[in-house]
């Protein structure tokens, strides 16, 4: 057989490539040196990579998941097509202040920046004031609802007399409705697992904060006369303690609000703990007594009434209001 040129096997040895013993020490010790060099990147990378340390476990629901998104989308909705006649005021630009959309982007941030990278036990009012600056709205006098422990009749009521506004049928309210929120202090990222819950963990937590922050606003700003639809088929129809009751009563301003107007409103079919002469609603004239703003109470106020009968039409009480 022909060998090819410049290639003449050794007799016994299999054909191949052969390195001289220099040139196999010099391969080792730059396989050496890459292996090493391999793990030194990986020690430091996994030593300096940015860790979110895990957020803390608290008692109360997370973070609703897509919640920027939510705060997001509800303020153009309700700026765009629900009131777009409510201009919103601008500070920069009164001029320019049906430009709603850019507050929107504005207002989304003031919101995250009101709770992240904070902690979630030590959220204060001034944590939310930006975010109350560039939403602030005023309603016109003589069409604030207030609500206790009524939410949803509260809220059918002025879906249908949209002249009237609950804190929910202003931009704020409307935004924050139902959601839940809190950040970390230790981290720049929303706590989806959980939050501090009210009476469990904190009281100043970021959503509790926020409400009372807000209710104290929508009282401060109302004027005129003013209504309140309260539960009488519960034993605290009026109850220092609720929002409305420790927040929004002592917030009204006397000179500006001439009267409250409530209606105590019965579950159909539901018992009757409570009406306008129980010592319980009492303790609400009295308060509101002290603070110069009248008071008029009136029981199952026939236009929620028929809003109650609109779901139970066959109910013996139904038959008689009409
Ligand atoms: O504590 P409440 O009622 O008396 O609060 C209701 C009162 C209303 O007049 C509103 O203006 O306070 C205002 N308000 C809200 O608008 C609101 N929306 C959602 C207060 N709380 C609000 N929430 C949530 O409901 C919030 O989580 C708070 O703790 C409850 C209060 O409801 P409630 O006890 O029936």
């Amino acid at each position: 057989m022909k060998a090819s040129a410049g290639f003449s096997p050794v007799p016994g040895e299999e054909p191949g490539c052969h390195l001289s013993k220099k040139a196999k020490v010099c391969l080792g010790i730059l396989l050496c040196v890459l292996v090493a060099g391999t793990i030194v990147a990986v020690v430091v990378g996994v030593l300096k990579w940015p860790r979110t340390p895990p957020h803390r476990e608290w008692n109360g629901t997370g973070t609703t998941p897509h919640f920027s998104e939510i705060v997001l989308g509800r303020c153009y909705t309700y700026t765009q097509v629900l009131r777009p006649e409510l201009r919103l005021y601008s500070t920069k630009q009164p001029e320019k202040s049906f430009e709603t959309h850019k507050d929107c982007g504005q207002i989304g941030k003031a919101f995250m920046n009101a709770f992240l990278s904070k902690d979630p036990c030590n959220s204060s009012e001034q944590d939310y004031q930006l975010l109350l600056k560039l939403t602030n709205q005023t309603t016109p006098c003589h069409t604030n609802v207030f609500w206790s422990k009524s939410n949803q009749l509260a809220h059918q009521y002025t879906r249908v007399r949209q002249d009237m506004f609950t804190l929910e049928d202003t931009l704020m309210g409307y935004i924050a409705d139902g959601l839940d929120w809190c950040g970390d202090a230790g981290s720049s990222e929303m706590n989806y697992q959980s939050c501090p819950h009210r009476r469990k963990d904190c009281i100043n937590n970021p959503t509790s904060v926020f409400w009372d922050t807000v209710s104290k606003r929508f009282a401060e700003n109302a004027c005129g006369v003013v209504q309140v639809v309260l539960n009488g088929s519960i034993s605290n129809t009026f109850d220092e303690n609720s929002t409305f009751g420790r927040v929004e009563i002592h917030n009204l301003h006397p000179g500006k609000v001439s009267r409250l107007q409530a209606w105590v409103m019965h579950d159909i079919g539901g018992v009757h703990s409570h009406s306008c002469s129980s010592p319980i609603i009492n303790d609400l004239k009295f308060i509101l007594s002290k603070r110069n703003i009248s008071f008029t109470c009136q029981d199952d106020y026939r236009p929620i009434k028929f809003l109650q009968c609109v779901k139970n039409p066959d109910h013996s009480s139904c038959s008689s209001i009409i």
